[in-house]
């Protein structure tokens, strides 16, 4: 999609800082992160939100929770723990539309989801 800024960072349009890639996602370092570790993960399909997941479509989970176990391992937080957070729609703070994970560890977060 031609204005979406993370279809941009996939095509390079944008520079990102790469943590890993595969033939059907990307990962990079959030630009603000909110925890010692943030990466985004994102299908390279632009898929507006989790909304817009279909039967058709949605064989791309597998890859990105794929993606976050690996990217876990990179960056040393797999047996320490992380969250994978999606934000869907404006009332719970999406402001890209463009699917993506955010996987956040490196510090002791709680158990409390709000
Ligand atoms: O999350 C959107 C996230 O995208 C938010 O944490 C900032 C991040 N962001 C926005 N622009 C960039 C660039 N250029 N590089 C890296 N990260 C970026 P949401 O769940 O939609 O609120």
């Amino acid at each position: 999609m031609s204005d979406c800024i993370f279809c941009k960072i996939i095509n390079g349009e944008i520079p990102s800082k790469k943590v890993y890639e595969t033939e059907k996602v990307y990962a990079f370092h959030d630009i603000s992160p909110e925890a010692p570790v943030h990466v985004l993960i994102v299908p390279k399909e632009h898929i507006a939100s989790h909304n817009e997941l279909t039967a058709g479509n949605v064989g791309i989970m597998m890859d990105i929770h794929l993606a976050a176990n690996e990217i876990a391992r990179l960056m040393g937080i797999a047996d320490s723990g992380y969250r994978l957070i999606n934000n869907c729609g404006t009332d719970v703070g999406q402001t890209v539309f463009h699917l993506h994970y955010h996987l956040v560890g490196g510090k002791s977060m709680g158990s409390k989801i709000l």
